[in-house]
């Protein structure tokens, strides 16, 4: 959080020095050494430095703060981050990857730190690693286990910057306790934020450690519900008695996330998924669809054209009116990602028929999706790239 510049910071770190002085790492945390529970945290850096925590959303979206990303005047340039992926190190160089689009929330506030979020598309995919489940909508209820990493400042005193990733448990802290403690400093919080801590400050998130997750065990996995946002008193950042950190409340983002991501957690209408996303990733069960011995073989193939929706026509591939399109009006489908099918030389003619994607959903539902919307309407976009996840039964597209 750039709300004390550092110097300031520095000078206060002399005043607050005496009190504090047994607090080391992320603050009082431990080294991350469970390789799984993190393994889609990232380093995100820009001119090739460290300067804040993300996440792995989908194959090539991260998940940030919005303050991480931003400048006096705006959004900083996409070209000049990266992100490091899959090591602990944060020195690591292995797998940088450039960010290509930096996505900030339009209603992100530097005043109120309301919104506190950005969405970062990588350069490239990355294909190795699972990316983190979003936290839906179970409520952060107080004392909730929670577990934040980062490679943020370990003191509170002094700058202590570790290179291996650290972690620390908190709790989720009752929000109007915390909210009429932060009052006190004229600190308003809003429902898209949440504290976790403890009161005493004994365990905190700190500098550098923004933009990083806070994840909530359900089951037998982790959610993401948190990112790193700020907090602290006036004379303190981290691990401040009475201000715990703040953390903005990822399942208010949910639906935000999916337009831009395409990453599918709810059940939408099939117009309004294609009105709203731009890409897409599917999670489902996959079975070739048999295209050549069934009849309307592609009756479950939509395509959208200037917001108007048509179905694939035809039986047989070898069909001469295989590929005529019917408009078809008030389509309201639940997505059951069930197939994929991917454009190819259907009829063997030696041309490509299908050199567009596109997918099936339920029995008899399906549509194109090589699709960005523009000015109310559907325009062709580069090709996705679709990677298909044998031992998942996963498809992603990207
Ligand atoms: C920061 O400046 C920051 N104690 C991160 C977390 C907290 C305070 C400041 C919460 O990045």
């Amino acid at each position: 959080m750039k709300i004390l510049p550092l110097l300031v910071l520095l000078m206060l770190e002399t005043i607050v020095s005496a009190q504090h002085a047994v607090n080391l790492r992320i603050i009082n945390g431990t080294k991350a050494t469970d390789t799984h529970q993190w393994e889609w945290i990232l380093s995100l850096r820009q001119h090739g430095e460290h300067i804040c925590g993300a996440s792995l959303i989908a194959p090539q979206w991260a998940v940030t703060a919005a303050h991480c990303i931003s400048t006096d005047d705006g959004v900083v340039s996409a070209s000049s981050l990266s992100v490091m992926a899959g090591s602990y190190n944060v020195y690591n160089q292995d797998t940088v990857i450039s960010v290509k689009k930096v996505v900030r929330h339009p209603q992100y506030s530097d005043v109120s730190i309301d919104n506190d979020i950005a969405l970062l598309k990588l350069a490239s995919a990355v294909s190795d690693i699972t990316p983190v489940t979003l936290a839906q909508d179970a409520p952060l209820l107080e004392h909730d286990p929670s577990f934040v990493a980062g490679w943020g400042n370990m003191s509170t005193t002094t700058l202590e910057f570790p290179s291996e990733l650290m972690q620390v448990d908190l709790k989720i802290i009752d929000f109007a306790q915390c909210s009429q403690s932060y009052r006190t400093e004229e600190i308003y919080l809003t429902d898209n934020m949440f504290c976790a801590g403890y009161m005493d400050g004994s365990k905190d998130s700190c500098q550098g450690d923004s933009g990083g997750p806070l994840i909530i065990p359900q089951g037998n996995y982790y959610e993401l519900a948190g990112i790193v946002s700020f907090g602290g008193s006036e004379t303190q950042m981290c691990g401040a008695p009475n201000f715990p950190g703040i953390y903005t409340k990822v399942q208010n983002y949910v639906a935000w996330i999916e337009r831009y991501t395409g990453i599918l957690k709810r059940h939408i209408s099939l117009e309004e998924t294609l009105k709203t996303r731009e890409f897409y990733t599917i999670d489902g069960t996959f079975s070739w669809h048999d295209f050549e011995n069934v009849p309307n073989a592609f009756d479950w193939v939509y395509q959208m054209q200037n917001g108007r929706m048509f179905q694939l026509q035809g039986k047989q591939p070898t069909d001469n009116d295989v590929f005529g399109w019917k408009e078809v009006y008030g389509l309201t489908i639940t997505p059951q990602w069930q197939m994929i099918y991917l454009g190819s030389d259907i009829d063997g003619d030696g041309t490509t028929k299908f050199d567009w994607i596109v997918l099936g959903m339920h029995t008899n539902a399906a549509y194109k999706l090589e699709g960005v919307r523009e000015n109310g309407t559907f325009k062709y976009s580069d090709k996705l790239d679709i990677h298909y996840d044998a031992t998942a039964q996963t498809v992603r597209f990207y």
